[in-house]
């Protein structure tokens, strides 16, 4: 391994929905202050580079600029700041323009910030932003031959956007009702298992398709939950660690990564192609780099904002074969059920070590922030601190980030560098 190597070094984040709601900003400052105070004798003065995620609840000019002049990390000399706006898909994108920073550009230490309050919004207010997440102003519109029709989608907007693609999916390969409401049974169950979930109780495909819909085939509780939540992640190199004296093996390397981008909102559902979908490109290149295939992962943080998303992600990162994600998922479903009826020493991640702490659907879903929560649990998993949700013998993970509605992919390959 090069001496510039990259590591994860450290993790922090705050609790879900703290009382009373702090600013996006304070949420990012207690992240990071909990992952600086995970790795003895290093502080705020070590960051030479900072990422920030913007959010919705409070967006500023320039975030990642805004930040680091409040925390007081500028004016310095040597500072490194950008901001990185792929959505969701934010967070995976800036550990990955992370691990460039120190293997490339020899930054020492780079921190990424990611934190939002979008629970703490009135229900109103929240969907007046995140429905103009997608509003087209005629105007710009350019027509080219042959282009799909845009057609508007109603209110709420992104829940109906992977709502068409949810029905594309249902028509083109036969995915049913069921398997989809088996993905938010699903996830309720692992984060059962995680002390910071929201959702504490697991809930059943009954109680999912029953629930209050929100678009044509998905229920309330197949949406991503709305939190208010703060997450940072610090990336070293190894020489930094030498220097300072502290364990070059620390946390994690990244090892492999890949981006590809889709339109920021699906056609309707007959104009739905496969070209818009963007997670098996970055996958590809993720595993070409790292040069390893779906074998050798033992743990996934797969982005799972509603049902479809994660149906997708099994079949893009090769989990099974193309359309066969809603079978794939609605057999983990029934054996997790049987073996937890027949087994009271079974735990679900021996069956799905994926998304260990129950995904957006179940952990909490602070806008852009949620990536972050994969990669955290990933951590969690390949230093063997993830406590009844450990997976045996994890050595390497794949996480995964989608931004708007299958707009953007970022993938990262992480491995705990002893293999
Ligand atoms: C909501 N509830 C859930 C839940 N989702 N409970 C369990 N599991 C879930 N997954 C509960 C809430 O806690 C609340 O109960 C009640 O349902 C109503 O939710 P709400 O959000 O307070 O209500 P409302 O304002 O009416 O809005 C409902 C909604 C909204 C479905 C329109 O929640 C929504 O738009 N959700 C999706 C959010 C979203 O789009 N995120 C981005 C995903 S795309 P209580 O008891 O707490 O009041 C993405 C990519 C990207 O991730 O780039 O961002």
């Amino acid at each position: 391994m090069s001496r510039n190597a990259a590591r994860l070094i450290g993790v922090g984040m705050t609790r879900l929905n703290p009382k009373p709601v702090p600013s996006p900003s304070r949420l990012m400052q207690q992240a990071l202050d909990a992952a600086l105070g995970s790795i003895p004798g290093v502080g705020l003065k070590d960051i030479s580079g900072l990422i920030a995620i913007p959010s919705l609840a409070k967006p500023h000019f320039m975030e990642a600029h805004y930040f680091a002049t409040q925390v007081g990390l500028l004016p310095a000399k040597h500072v490194q700041c950008r901001t990185i706006d792929t959505g969701g898909a934010g967070p995976v994108a800036a550990l990955l323009s992370a691990q460039r920073m120190v293997a490339e550009q020899g930054l020492d230490l780079v921190a990424v910030v990611a934190g939002d309050a979008v629970k703490g919004l009135d229900s109103a207010e929240f969907l007046r932003r995140a429905d103009a997440t997608c509003e087209v102003d005629e105007g710009d519109v350019v027509k080219v031959e042959n282009s799909k029709t845009m057609e508007p989608l109603p209110s709420p907007v992104i829940p109906n956007g992977y709502d068409r693609v949810a029905q594309y999916q249902m028509q083109q390969y036969g995915l049913t009702r069921s398997q989809l409401a088996a993905v938010s049974a699903l996830m309720s169950i692992m984060a059962s298992k995680h002390p910071y979930a929201l959702t504490r109780t697991p809930r059943t495909v009954k109680d999912v398709l029953e629930a209050q819909l929100v678009a044509p085939v998905t229920s309330v509780l197949e949406c991503a939950r709305r939190a208010d939540g703060g997450a940072a992640l610090l990336v070293a190199s190894t020489r930094f660690l030498e220097r300072r004296g502290l364990d070059p093996g620390l946390g994690v390397v990244v090892v492999g990564g890949g981006e590809a981008s889709g339109p920021l909102y699906p056609p309707s559902v007959g104009g739905i192609t496969e070209d818009m979908f963007s997670c098996e490109e970055a996958a590809e290149q993720a595993y070409r780099e790292a040069q390893v295939g779906v074998r050798d992962i033992d743990f996934f943080g797969l982005y799972d904002c509603f049902p479809i998303c994660l149906i997708r992600a099994v079949e893009a990162v090769g989990l099974c074969g193309k359309g066969k994600g809603g079978l794939y998922i609605e057999h983990k479903y029934q054996e997790i059920l049987f073996r937890l009826a027949n087994d009271p020493n079974f735990k679900p991640q021996e069956v799905f070590p994926i998304n260990t702490h129950g995904g957006l659907q179940a952990f909490g879903a602070p806008w852009e922030v949620p990536a972050m929560y994969n990669i955290i649990e990933a951590f969690h998993q390949l230093t063997n601190t993830a406590g009844d949700r450990q997976v045996a013998n994890a050595r390497r993970a794949l996480v995964y980030g989608n931004g708007g509605i299958f707009s953007h992919s970022a993938v990262a390959i992480l491995g705990n560098g002893r293999y």
